[in-house]
């Protein structure tokens, strides 16, 4: 008998449309739980370094999360694997909504994908049975309208539908792939989508998923209830209101958008609008959210509400949530929200990532201004700020005359127009867009989480640490007084001696050991998160969130048998961290890639930062120059990734 685990991995051939269920080893849990842990080890044993995004053997693995499908509170991601067109890594893009449930209640762990499809198809998951079937008449339908035609020609309305639209068929590097009020977003899934034909996969299933103590799990979810209506009824003071509670931000339910209009920056990561918050803005965004919003809705098994369903006026519904709210308006310069729901609409059915796509096109509109892009690139565009980015997204989608071009990103785009356009490429690392903020001092810490995480995206990273300093000591104090979520009493104190200014501000505090212990544990949570299904909303992104590293324990054990204390699960973590950063190692990464963009502080500290990442290798068992040493794998029974790596000449001398 299997616990918490299928057991079973769907394997596809799209080339010969051989699909075979594979028993899984139940070692593979006890060394890395499951999800992004067991995921990583799947590409490092199959996909060599040599593949590129659109090789045949790159792998494209859908996999549900060790605790997904049981009683756990929120634990519904999927985690999406392939080795990314935009940065060339391992990309892990998740999507939350019931997808992960049914596949695990189908008797499956993971669906791997390989090879490519010589024909559009689709795969239909239904317990036992499973398919590939003819997508052509799908070809060319949006993201959205294509899960509606699935579950009718398959006469199941409960099927959940991951699909891609346009831009996933024509690899837009920024394609994602799009389930009902989910999304998994980034580093471009739907072009591997795309490039392999696979039109969507549909799943439902309705078998169980077995608990091996299920007294004591029981035991340990009411201590997470508990906690969870502790959490609603206390919500966090001094701190801004989207990091007050729990979920993911809630920009559905709240309104007020003061501090991301005045502190992210607008255009193509360009200008801060200090003073754009007035009354008036207030009331008609509020009365476009309003009209727009016709429900919040939540994810499979969780008692928050983050995300929404949306019809602005007599658009076709769709779903949406969290920041891309803001980032179409906030690119084009639009003062109006109408225009976000608007092209939101379009945007989800051709598939594209929110935050990447918007920024491209600011990037365009630049390069337009600057006279590098000219009217010859831009014929037929209307000249008028919505128009200009409707137009431009319809060509970045169907990758027509300059779309093709804008289709692989800013970095690669700024490279093939060239003409001076790579200065305009100012907000990638490791070639993939950031969110735009554009900041005064150096914040060691963030400077650490944007350079080393392998998700290239800082939400893998942050959440348990307040994001500056509280100014008095009371409030300090206040902060510190209940926080078991911490996995070392010494934290309190770096809270209370933390100064918004003088000696111990940013950039020299928390010092450069300090900030590495802080990184390390908030990705630590991130990746476990990952690994078990967790939503990070309810749980590492969030300041003192309900589950924790005293917690997880328990819980994992409870549902797995498994017995595992603390150590071992950060041994665990550990593990799947290092394997997954030996597997970027092997794809080129390395010390020189690891950097914010130059203008992301405008005070910069290049010694210091030097010293940070330094200090931070060491502290993770890492060389010089980022790469695992074979001490640190060996520690973790990693062994013969030490050995690969030598044999590569990526490793020298341990
Ligand atoms: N892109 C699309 N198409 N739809 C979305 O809901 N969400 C954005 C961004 N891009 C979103 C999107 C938000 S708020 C986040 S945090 C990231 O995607 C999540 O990235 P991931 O799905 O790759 O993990
Ligand atoms: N959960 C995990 N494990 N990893 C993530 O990156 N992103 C969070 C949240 N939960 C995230 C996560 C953020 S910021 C958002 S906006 C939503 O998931 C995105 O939801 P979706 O991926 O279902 O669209
Ligand atoms: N960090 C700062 N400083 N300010 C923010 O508003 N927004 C969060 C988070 N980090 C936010 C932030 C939100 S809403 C999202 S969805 C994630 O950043 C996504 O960013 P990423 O894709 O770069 O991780
Ligand atoms: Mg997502
Ligand atoms: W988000």
């Amino acid at each position: 008998m299997r616990y918490a685990e299928a057991g079973y991995y769907l394997e596809v051939d799209l080339a010969t449309g051989n699909i075979e269920r594979v028993a899984t080893d139940p070692k593979l849990m006890e060394l890395h739980l499951g999800g992004l842990g067991t995921s990583v080890k799947v590409h490092w044993d199959r996909v060599p370094p040599e593949t590129k995004a659109f090789d045949p053997e790159n792998l494209l693995v859908f996999s549900t999360g060790l605790l997904n499908g049981t009683p756990v509170f929120s634990a519904n991601r999927t985690v999406v694997s392939f080795i990314s067109p935009q940065s060339g890594t391992l990309a892990y893009p998740m999507m939350g909504g019931f997808f992960a449930a049914e596949l695990k209640y189908s008797g499956y762990d993971k669906i791997i994908f390989k090879n490519k499809s010589p024909d559009w198809v689709y795969l239909y998951v239904s317990n036992n049975k499973v398919e590939l079937r003819d997508a052509s008449h799908l070809q060319g339908r949006g993201a959205v309208e294509t899960q509606e035609l699935i579950r009718k020609e398959l006469n199941d309305p409960k099927a959940q539908v991951a699909a891609i639209g346009l831009a996933g068929e024509n690899r837009v590097f920024t394609a994602s792939i799009e389930q009902s009020r989910s999304s998994a977003s980034r580093l471009g899934g739907g072009a591997i989508m795309g490039d392999k034909k696979i039109k969507a996969v549909a799943v439902r299933g309705t078998g169980d998923v077995f608990l091996a103590h299920p007294e004591a799990f029981m035991r340990e979810m009411q201590g997470v209830t508990d906690y969870i209506k502790y959490r609603w009824e206390n919500p966090i003071k001094d701190v801004m209101t989207i990091l007050s509670g729990i979920g993911s931000p809630q920009e559905m339910l709240h309104t007020d958008e003061k501090w991301h209009t005045e502190n992210f920056a607008w255009g193509n990561a360009r200008t801060r609008r200090r003073d754009f918050w007035t009354e008036e803005i207030d009331e008609s965004w509020s009365k476009s959210q309003h009209g727009a919003v016709k429900r919040l809705i939540s994810c499979y098994n969780c008692p928050t509400h983050c995300g929404a369903l949306i019809s602005h006026k007599d658009t076709p519904r769709y779903m949406a949530k969290c920041f891309g709210k803001l980032t179409y308006a906030m690119a084009a310069y639009v003062d109006d929200l109408d225009f976000s729901w608007k092209i939101l609409q379009r945007a989800t059915e051709y598939g594209v990532d929110s935050f990447s796509t918007p920024q491209i096109l600011a990037f365009a509109v630049e390069l337009y201004e600057a006279g590098i892009l000219t009217d010859k690139d831009f014929k037929g565009c209307p000249s008028d700020k919505e128009g200009r980015f409707f137009w431009l997204l319809d060509r970045v989608a169907r990758r027509e005359g300059i779309g093709d071009i804008l289709a692989d990103g800013v970095y690669f785009a700024a490279r093939k127009i060239g003409n001076g356009a790579e200065a305009f490429d100012h907000n990638t690392i490791k070639k993939h867009e950031q969110l735009p903020i554009k900041l005064g001092t150096l914040d060691p810490l963030y400077f650490l989480m944007y350079s080393t995480n392998e998700k290239i995206s800082i939400t893998q990273m942050e959440g348990q640490w307040p994001q500056s300093a509280f100014p008095t000591m009371e409030q300090r104090q206040e902060f510190v007084r209940d926080w078991p979520q911490i996995p070392d009493e010494k934290f309190k104190q770096i809270v209370l001696d933390w100064e918004l200014r003088g000696e111990k501000s940013i950039p020299y505090f928390p010092t450069p050991d300090m900030c590495s212990e802080i990184v390390d544990w908030m990705e630590m949570m991130h990746n476990i998160d990952d690994a078990v299904g967790m939503c990070c909303g309810m749980s590492s992104f969030c300041l003192k969130p309900p589950y924790h590293i005293h917690n997880y324990p328990k819980i994992i054990s409870a549902a797995t048998g498994m017995d595992l204390d603390e150590a071992g699960l950060k041994q665990i973590a550990n593990r799947s961290r290092n394997l997954h950063r030996a597997y970027n190692n092997r794809l080129g990464i390395r010390r020189v890639d690891e950097k914010p963009p130059e203008d992301h502080w405008k005070k910069r500290f290049p010694e210091l930062e030097e010293e940070l990442l330094s200090t931070y290798y060491t502290y993770k068992g890492w060389n010089n120059d980022g790469i695992p040493t074979r001490e640190k794998l060996e520690e973790l029974d990693l062994g013969y990734v030490a050995d690969d790596l030598e044999k590569r000449g990526i490793l020298k001398n341990g």
